[in-house]
């Protein structure tokens, strides 16, 4: 593959998010907001749990559902991983083995006391560590941010489980806990459509290539800007696209390396990151 035609298939792929742009994916998570309960101002809950957390199995240790103790992220409740001591809570959940799927959840600190907080995500075999940063933090100002990854089912059944880490009251907060699949076709375009995309997206790629082919950094050997095929695949069963050659400049600028990789698809949107398991040279 030359390296305007690989720019041209990222200038029809930057054309079609905006056109097939996916409605919101089905969270698979039951209770991902903690709402399900009144919780007051705050309760402690203790394995196996109680009705503070419907859908919820508290792991080990206790941890708080918190009502108006601080400012949830979402709706009235959020959870303290920190009750009386470090605590952790799981979820179960019907998964294709293989499909793969994104986890995201809103995250703060309880400001009842000021150190970091420190907390570990564990789902189908992957294992992320987060820590939360109390500087400027109140109860009235909690500082909510989003994190998410994806993972790839193993399983039926998979368990994605947050574990406070230091062992301490005041700990870790979460709230709106979403899990979607990456690969949901009911979001996707049809086969058709994308083809049209595609079809839509070389035409004006190569239109622009032609216009101004140096100021999109494009390299144009003695055949043009062909309509020559560039042999990615798009598979939406899998959300993957396939890209057999890019051409990538080695060390210093010197040369070219040529590779085989594939893209991943991000849940609710027709928009890739490459995956970086896969980067083969050629
Ligand atoms: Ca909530």
């Amino acid at each position: 593959m030359k390296k305007w035609q690989f720019i041209c298939f990222v200038y029809l792929l930057n054309l079609s998010s905006a056109t097939w742009a996916t409605e919101k994916n089905t969270n698979l998570i039951v209770n991902g907001s903690f709402e399900a309960a009144d919780c007051g101002s705050y309760i402690t809950v203790s394995p196996p749990g109680s009705s503070s957390l419907p859908s919820w199995t508290v792991t080990e240790g206790t941890v708080d559902c918190v009502g108006s103790y601080f400012v949830a992220a979402d709706g009235q409740n959020s959870v303290d991983l920190g009750g009386l001591e470090k605590g952790g809570i799981s979820q179960t959940l019907a998964t294709t083995i293989g499909n793969h799927y994104q986890v995201t959840f809103d995250m703060a600190g309880n400001p009842c006391s000021t150190d970091a907080k420190l907390m570990n995500v564990s789902v189908a075999g992957e294992s992320r560590n987060f820590q939360f940063d109390m500087t400027g933090h109140s109860h009235q100002n909690m500082g909510w941010v989003t994190e998410s990854f994806a993972f790839t089912a193993k399983e039926s059944q998979t368990t994605l489980t947050f574990t406070q880490v230091n062992d301490k009251n005041c700990g870790m907060a979460i709230d709106n806990v979403r899990v979607v699949s990456l690969t949901d076709t009911s979001t996707f375009p049809s086969t058709d459509d994308y083809d049209k995309g595609v079809q839509d997206g070389i035409s004006q790629g190569i239109a622009q290539c032609e216009a101004n082919p140096t100021s999109c950094g494009i390299t144009i050997d003695s055949t043009g800007c062909s309509t020559e095929a560039t042999h990615a695949v798009y598979d939406p069963k899998t959300g993957q696209v396939y890209i057999p050659f890019i051409d990538v400049p080695g060390a210093l600028g010197i040369g070219i390396q040529v590779y085989e990789v594939y893209l991943l698809q991000r849940a609710n949107a027709f928009t890739f990151d490459l995956d970086l398991t896969r980067i083969k040279p050629r």
